[in-house]
């Protein structure tokens, strides 16, 4: 049976100039500072984003951890998204290892205001923790993919800087919300202080994620990725498909999107199935089944019954991701397996 795999776009596999890139990239000891490949991908990186300087980290769940470790110090607290990947996927990092705070706001598809950051500011009381990092998600992953504008940022930044809070963007999927909106990483990170983002999802990479930021922000980033055990030597063989993805993987998320807009316009015909189109912004499709009469997780093994792989989103919900892997013709075969998969029972 083919399987097409929605499940994540983490699936994707890396093309054969990554996987060429990869016996050719010129390596060294990066602890020592001296992979050349590494160095290239983090100038590279540093460059696209219009900052000093760029570090590379095994995965987004470690950049985001040594951003908040280096924002913040034990008993700060972090403000997020009530549905933050931060918070809600990333094994309580920010509390077990960075010993920080959250807090959350509640936001609109994964979008919070100015006016809601403010109204959460803390008095300067000494029963209260300081709020010292305002941590955004850019794209949103669980409220469906959506994104941010440079401008929704800015103003949020402002906030937080007024309150005297640093903002990191979890951007994992931050060229996503670019190619969405046609605007460059740059027009993000000129109001924020670090962002990270991941070269192992939409841009199929094997391996890997960067923090941006400033030059003296990065190198104490990099102490903090060497406690948590993410020195890495001759990194330059995941550095190489790096340098490829940010060179020729960006503009081609665009077929992503239009494949998850087709995906959600047929799925949200389905009968039972219920997808809040504001949502599908990217390459993320969140689908309601309840009114199937099934839960996510029965609606999950029908679906992969018929050859169509998704994960579980809450007890009524499952999530599509397009990526890569997954052609036009796929997303047609898609819905037809769907159809049968979540027929209404009576
Ligand atoms: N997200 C994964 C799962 O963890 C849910 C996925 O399949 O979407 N930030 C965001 C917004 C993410 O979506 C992810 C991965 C991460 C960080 C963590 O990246 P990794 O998996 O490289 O640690």
């Amino acid at each position: 049976m083919k399987f097409i795999d929605l499940r994540s776009d983490t699936v994707t596999l890396p093309t054969k100039q990554m996987l060429d890139s990869i016996s050719k990239a010129k390596l060294g000891d990066d602890v020592f500072g001296e992979d050349p490949t590494v160095n290239e991908l983090q100038c590279l990186a540093a460059e696209r984003f219009g900052a000093e300087a760029s570090l590379l980290v095994p995965s987004g769940t470690m950049a985001n951890l040594a951003a908040i470790m280096t924002h913040c110090r034990h008993g700060d607290e972090v403000i997020l998204e009530q549905d933050a990947h931060v918070y809600y996927y990333e094994v309580g990092g920010l509390c077990a290892i960075a010993g920080t705070v959250p807090r959350w706001i509640k936001g609109d598809i994964g979008v919070f205001t100015a006016e809601q950051l403010r109204a959460a500011a803390r008095a300067s009381d000494l029963h209260l923790p300081p709020t010292k990092l305002v941590c955004l998600e850019n794209t949103h992953n669980r409220a469906g993919g959506t994104v941010w504008t440079p401008k929704q940022v800015k103003e949020v930044a402002e906030a937080a800087h007024d309150i005297g809070a640093s903002v990191h963007i979890d951007g994992a999927r931050i060229f996503n919300a670019c190619v969405a909106l046609g605007v460059k990483p740059k027009d993000y990170m000129k109001h924020v202080d670090s962002i990270s983002f991941c070269l192992s999802k939409g841009l199929s990479c094997p391996v890997g994620s960067l923090i941006v930021s400033d030059r003296e922000f990065i190198s104490r980033a990099r102490k903090n990725r060497k406690i948590l055990g993410g020195g890495m030597r001759q990194a330059g063989v995941i550095a190489a498909p790096g340098i490829v993805a940010l060179n020729t993987m960006v503009d081609r998320l665009k077929e992503d999107h239009d494949n998850a807009k087709a995906l959600a316009k047929g799925l949200s015909k389905l009968p039972g199935v219920k997808i809040d189109m504001r949502t599908v912004q990217t390459n993320i499709v969140v689908a309601d089944v309840s009114g199937t009469g099934i839960g996510s997780e029965e609606a999950q093994d029908a679906l992969g019954k018929q050859g169509v792989l998704v994960v579980t989103f809450g007890p009524q919900t499952v999530r599509f991701v397009t990526h890569y892997g997954v052609g036009k013709e796929d997303i047609a075969d898609a819905l037809k397996a769907a159809a049968e998969a979540l027929k209404v029972r009576c």
